[in-house]
């Protein structure tokens, strides 16, 4: 048990995720599986784990089943070391609404700091991909004597009015909050790029605990972290920011500190998946000095017969590549390919069949979809939408247990 000071981490799981739908209709955006064996929560969990921070409450609300049968089954932490993982669903604890936003969710859960008793709090998105040594940043916000302490990383001014864009001092102290601006502020350093906030936050716990208050009582407030918890420390002069590019994770590259990216839509959970299995990838799942930690089902390795290829592929175990040919594509476990079949571009979540002479092409299958024998997807988008399937910016997505046929 660490003799530090004691942190509660809070992870904010209760999102929607409108724009990846149809891969959120049955389940919560941060249970969305991603690179074939994790699901997204699976990257934050293992950030903070392999930080030592291990009293963690994940908080949900939305279709939360598989995403609280995932935390139950795949992050059971020692309680004789007194670490644990929890999903916390909405309880309607003050009164009988649901999370108004995700600052009113914190509030809601004000036990779960009671109980806890921190010295203070990291709150964390779920749905993110990135490497992160949260203890780096938990010691600058110590060593600051700030009350809130925000990562911060640039990204392209064109994509930045989807953040919290930070204006700071050279020495980090945050003069200016803008949540989501329309027209995104320029570096003084680069113009064409903004500082935006990660979304992760690190609290002093009285101060926090004085802001979620106050808020709560607000009825001009939205109850939103980004929207107004962290525009009212800013506005005290009582916040930091924490550059993620100077973090520093075990065998990390440079790829690893410019490396986080938001895969809430289509393009960006395609492009992800694209670059995992690109021969020299911006994300390297296979550091192993800083894992990403997930479970699966005990299965047999993934078997290729009948001339059956992976080419710059992820083949999850328990596939079966039976004469068909794999390329640049991600397979999650249990998928089977029949003979002649082609998969390009595509991302094939578990339980999926690809039939006979079938074509997949720049596709998202989501669990037990069949293609049956002669079929295509991906082929043809236009066609795709006629037969009402979702298209987004060129990307075909299947909704779970879908039989796609042969023909219009
Ligand atoms: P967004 O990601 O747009 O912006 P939000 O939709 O609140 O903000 O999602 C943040 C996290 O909170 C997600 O993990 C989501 O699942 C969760 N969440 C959302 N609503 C919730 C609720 N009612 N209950 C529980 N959890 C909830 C935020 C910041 C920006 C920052 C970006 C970085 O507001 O300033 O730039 O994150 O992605």
């Amino acid at each position: 048990m660490s003799s530090g000071p004691n942190v509660l981490s809070i992870v904010l799981a209760g999102g929607e995720g409108k724009r990846l739908m149809p891969l959120t209709a049955d389940r919560a955006k941060p249970a969305v599986p991603f690179g074939g064996t994790y699901r997204l929560i699976d990257f934050v969990l293992s950030n903070l784990v392999n930080s030592d921070l291990t009293k963690i409450c994940v908080l949900t609300q939305y279709k939360s089943h598989s995403l609280d049968r995932h935390i139950s089954l795949t992050w059971r932490m020692s309680v004789l070391l007194g670490s644990y993982v929890t999903s916390v669903p909405a309880q309607q604890r003050t009164g009988k609404q649901w999370y108004q936003g995700s600052a009113d969710a914190i509030f809601q859960s004000m036990n779960l700091i009671n109980d806890e008793d921190p010295d203070y709090v990291v709150v964390f998105g779920a749905d993110n991909i990135y490497r992160m040594n949260v203890e780096d940043m938990v010691k600058a916000h110590i060593d600051s004597g700030m009350d809130a302490t925000i990562a911060g990383i640039r990204v392209p001014r064109s994509e930045a009015s989807a953040f919290g864009i930070i204006d700071a001092t050279a020495d980090g102290k945050i003069n200016a909050f803008l949540e989501k601006p329309v027209d995104p502020p320029g570096l003084p350093d680069s113009p064409e790029q903004s500082f935006a906030s990660m979304g992760n936050y690190v609290f002093t716990r009285k101060a926090f605990v004085e802001a979620l208050n106050d808020d709560a009582e607000s009825s001009a407030s939205g109850h939103d972290m980004g929207g107004d918890i962290i525009p009212g420390f800013v506005s005290q002069g009582r916040a930091q920011v924490y550059d993620f590019t100077e973090n520093n994770v075990p065998g990390a590259t440079d790829k690893d500190r410019n490396y986080w990216r938001d895969v809430g839509s289509i393009g960006a959970y395609h492009a992800a998946h694209m670059d995992l299995v690109s021969v020299d990838p911006e994300f390297n799942l296979y550091n192993r000095r800083w894992p990403i930690w997930s479970s699966q089902a005990q299965l047999p390795g993934a078997k290729f017969t009948l001339r059956g290829t992976a080419e710059d592929s992820i083949v999850g175990a328990g596939c079966i590549i039976s004469g068909g040919d794999v390329d640049r594509s991600v397979l999650s476990p249990n998928v089977m390919v029949d003979k002649w079949a082609n998969i390009e571009e595509s991302v094939i979540f578990s339980g999926c069949r690809i039939g006979r002479n079938a074509v997949v092409r720049r596709a998202i299958l989501d669990k037990n979809v069949i293609v049956a024998d002669g079929a295509e997807i991906g082929v043809n988008c236009e066609q795709d939408l006629a037969r009402g399937f979702h298209v987004d910016g060129g990307i075909t997505v299947v909704p779970k247990n879908t039989t796609v046929v042969a023909g219009n």
